[in-house]
Order: C-alpha cells, then structure tokens, then sequence
C-alpha cells in the first residue's frame, strides 16, 4: 500500500507521509518494547501495512520516547535522555567498531548493562598501564558541596586522567569506543586510568551527577549530564575486583581487554545503575574508564 492511499482508521496519521503510528498498533508496541523486544521486530506490524523501514523506525522512535515522557511527568521524574548504545545489536555477537571486532559477552536490558571482550588487546592495555604509571596519584570524588576533589575511603584507588586525545593511543581507543557505542568522540571525556593494590576498592555509587548538589553545577556545565559509563579492565588480578551491580545482583569479572558498559538515561536510581568495585584480594586491577556525556564535553 503506497503513500495517500486510503487505510481507514489510520488516515488521521497520513499527512503526505505517515508519521504517528495508528492507534490501535501504539499500546501493543509500547508494551513489546517493554518487554525488550528487539527494535527491529517492533518494526514488523507497520511493515505489515506497508510502510518503509524509515517512516517505521521514526514513527516508532516517537512513540516510545513520547511515551517516557509521559510516563516521567506523571510520576515526577527527570525526563529521559538519549544514551550511547551499539548501533545494531539485536543478536550480534560480533560488532565491528572501526580498526578492531568486539565481542559482545553478555547483555541486561534493566539496568542497562554490556559486557565486551576484546576491545583491547593486550598490548593496547599494557601501553596504557605504563603511560599511567608515572602519573598515578590517589583517587578523589566529587565533592558535591564545593564541586573540588576530596580523598575518600570510597574509594581507595590510585589513578591518572588523560585529556580526551591527548596520546595517538588514547585517540585509537576514542574512535573505537565512539564506534563502538554510537556516540560522537567530543561526548566523552578523557580516559581516566585506576589501580587498584589488594585490597582497594569502589564503593557502590551513580556516576552521574546529582543535580541538586551545588557543587555539580561546574560540572554539568561542561558536556551536560553523564549519560554512560564504559570501564574498561586493563588486567585481570588473580582474585577479586569484580564490578558489581547489586541491585541487579550483577558481578562482572575484571579480564583484560573486556569491558563492562552501562547507560543511565536520567540521574535517577530508577536506572538501577548502582555499582561499585570489589576489593581486590590477591594480584592488581587497572581499569580505564570513559564517562560518556550527553553533549560536547569540554
Ligand atoms: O573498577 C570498577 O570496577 C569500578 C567500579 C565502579 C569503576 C567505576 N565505578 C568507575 O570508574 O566509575
Ligand atoms: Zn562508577
């Protein structure tokens, strides 16, 4: 059935092209999608009817975003951003992000969670350990009062920041991750290098800022809000270090080259997006972690 051509009950969402997904098929696609039916099979019902992949994708896109937004006002909540995610995943075991094919591990739909293999390779971690190792200084939070750094037994680490290109390196692995996550390389700020020794450790915690705290304003003004996280493990310590996720009662075990992937797309605990690192217990754990934003990072 082509363009203009009369469909009955569906003709209020024709204007020249469709545009609004017809009535009857909107509550059903909703609640696929919430069951984590894959984006391409929500396509299917208006693929029925006729319409192209395109005016399907964005008609449905629409929906389930105006849906959120409803769903946040009415209950009082941050509305929902747009968040990295591979493009094209739906049982991909393999994505190809640019100069390297990552494997994807593992995948959780709530909270939103990936595990990769392979994104690095052995080389690439051992050259970003040493590049950090002169540079390691003891981990700081966010003071969310005064927005400065402060020392915290939260988190008993050691690390080093790199500006976002500033090595041919660090380049390499932004335009793999950018790839790899769908999200452009000036949203992402600059890889963050941790150690943990044996018995350091991450309390659980959001990554992303609170935006009521005073002190995060400074902050949100570079980029906007955290909108994802990817840490990547640089080593594999002989016993302990696993991220954890405990209210999905999720452990993901630190590997070289793997990483694990979260997006978070409002600062809310309704993300489910609680995580921490276990204290190591024997061995050490690198991680690289690149913190994703919701606009240009600066
Ligand atoms: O090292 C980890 O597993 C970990 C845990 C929680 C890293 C981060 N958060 C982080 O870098 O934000
Ligand atoms: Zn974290």
């Amino acid at each position: 059935m082509g363009p203009g051509v009369d469909r009955g009950s569906e003709a209020q969402s024709v204007v020249g092209e469709r545009t609004a997904v017809p009535e009857d098929l909107r509550e059903p696609i909703i609640a696929a999608a919430l069951r984590g039916k894959a984006p391409e099979a929500l396509l299917t019902p208006l693929l029925e009817r006729g319409w192209s992949d395109v005016e399907a994708a964005a008609a449905i896109d629409a929906l389930l975003r105006s849906h959120l937004e409803s769903h946040a006002r009415a209950h009082d909540l941050p509305l929902p951003k747009r968040v990295p995610a591979p493009a094209g995943l739906n049982d991909r075991p393999v994505i190809d992000a640019g100069d390297r094919r990552v494997h994807v591990l593992a995948s959780l739909l709530h909270p939103r969670v990936i595990v990769f293999g392979d994104l690095l390779s052995a080389r690439e971690c051992e050259a970003l350990i040493e590049a950090a190792r002169p540079r390691l200084r003891r981990s700081t939070v966010v003071d969310p009062v005064t927005g400065g750094d402060q020392a915290h037994e939260a988190r008993t680490s050691y690390g080093a920041g790199f500006q976002r290109g500033e090595t041919e390196l660090c380049r390499r692995i932004e335009q793999r991750i950018a790839r790899l996550l769908d999200w452009p390389v000036d949203h992402g700020e600059g890889l963050q290098i941790l150690r943990y020794a044996v018995g350091a450790q991450y309390l659980p915690h959001y990554d992303y800022f609170d935006p009521a705290a005073p002190g995060n304003a400074l902050q949100l003004a570079r980029g906007g809000q955290r909108v994802a996280t990817l840490v990547i493990y640089l080593s594999t310590p002989e016993s302990g270090g696993a991220t954890l996720f405990p209210e999905a009662h999720l452990e993901v075990a630190a590997i070289r080259g793997n990483a694990v992937f979260f997006s978070y797309d409002r600062p809310h605990p309704m993300t489910k997006t609680l995580h921490g690192g276990a204290p190591v217990r024997a061995g050490e754990k690198w991680i690289a972690t690149k913190w994703l934003r919701e606009g240009v990072h600066r």
